[in-house]
């Protein structure tokens, strides 16, 4: 029998609690150690995508933390390619679940960030698989106290309505204090292991679904062909290399063993840039070809939204330009904003 492996993802803006669920999620060794870095502050503590394995019966969970959406310190390649990162990871398995992470203050910034990464990255369906993560809410064992939060949510922002609306209404509510705030031991487990055990139910209940977004294939694909290419080269030059350097040994000729010395010096160069670039130069290949996909994907779903009107897309609602008519003309303008929302400048 095959492993059953499930992607869950965190995504939210910087400071939502993403890092702080995942630990409540993964309960490491039963005490919550922090295998995930929380932090406080606006620059995000979580770099890249960090994945840790729950076994729960004969399902593997991958429990993957994003960097939060709005970090200023980085530049928006960068934060691009963290997020291409995620790609990578859930490349094999697709998508179990998607939680939505936030402590309340749910920011436009935030909502449209989400919104058009669930365009771009992932597809219309997204929103079947993702559930709202209400963190920091100290009565969330107050069902009554969690409905009229939801309320409340509804009431702060049009965009968060459509979201909650988009994803049926699920939203679950947890608190995971942190740890130094706490007077004792005991009351950090109270909270954590209840919290933990709200979102474990929830996931046993979701544990047959799973999601391949299209997108994220076809970006996974690209950037498999550009690493490829980038090896065969590099391959090529070393054994180029190689051989002249036989060459050389046995070369007759003064003028024979300059010229040789001259293509090796030449092919050394082009090797040390090429394995600079597997670090820097592959990464903005892979940010070219990323926004390339990304930019077709945004217009392929315009497209899709125009024939289905606003609801067809993800998290629902008004895009940013409001009406459907607006969507199509700001498409570039709303594309080069994704620049700016995921570095949060105003
Ligand atoms: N009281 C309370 N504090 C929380 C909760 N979740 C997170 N925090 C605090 O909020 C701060 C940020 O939490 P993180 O989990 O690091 O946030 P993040 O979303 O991972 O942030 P980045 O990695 O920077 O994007 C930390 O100081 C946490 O202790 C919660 O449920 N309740
Ligand atoms: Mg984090």
């Amino acid at each position: 029998m095959t492993e059953k492996k499930l992607n869950i993802i965190l995504i939210g803006s910087t400071g939502a609690g993403k890092s702080t669920a995942a630990n409540v999620i993964v309960n490491k060794d039963d005490e919550f150690k922090p295998i995930f870095k929380e932090s406080s502050g606006s620059v995000s503590s979580t770099k890249g995508c960090q994945v840790e394995e729950v076994k729960m019966g004969d399902i593997t969970y991958r429990i993957i933390d994003t960097i939060g959406i709005g970090d200023t310190s980085l530049s928006e390649q960068e934060t691009l390619y963290k997020l291409g990162s995620l790609v990578q990871e859930i490349k094999e398995d697709g998508i179990n679940q998607i939680f939505f992470v936030g402590n309340g203050r749910f920011t436009k910034e935030t909502i449209e960030a989400l919104r058009i990464l669930s365009l771009v990255i992932f597809d219309k369906n997204v929103s079947n698989y993702t559930t709202i993560l209400r963190t920091s809410f100290s009565d969330f064992r107050d069902s009554e106290k969690c409905d009229r939060d939801i309320q409340a949510l509804r009431g702060e922002n049009p965009d968060l309505t459509a979201v909650i609306d988009s994803v049926n209404g699920r939203v679950i509510h947890i608190d995971a204090p942190a740890r130094r705030y706490l007077l004792t031991v005991l009351e950090i487990k109270k909270d954590w292991k209840e919290s933990n055990k709200i979102i474990w139910t929830h996931l046993g209940a979701i544990k047959d679904k799973k999601y391949m977004p299209e997108n994220i294939m076809k970006l996974n694909a690209r950037i498999d062909e550009f690493l490829s290419v980038t090896e065969v080269r590099r391959r090529s030059i070393k054994t180029q290399i190689e051989n002249l350097g036989k060459e050389f040994s046995e070369a007759k000729s003064e003028s024979r063993k300059k010229e040789i010395e001259e293509t090796i010096d030449n092919l050394k160069r082009e090797l040390k840039l090429l394995e600079e670039r597997a670090v820097g130069g592959a990464v903005k290949e892979h940010e070219k070809s990323l926004f390339n996909d990304l930019r077709e994907n945004f217009a392929a779903h315009v497209g899709t939204s125009m024939e289905l009107g606003e609801r067809a897309l993800p998290y629902g609602g008004a895009f940013v330009g409001g009406t459907v008519g607006v969507i199509t003309g700001a498409a570039g303008g709303i594309f080069s904003s994704l620049y700016f929302i995921l570095r949060g400048r105003k």
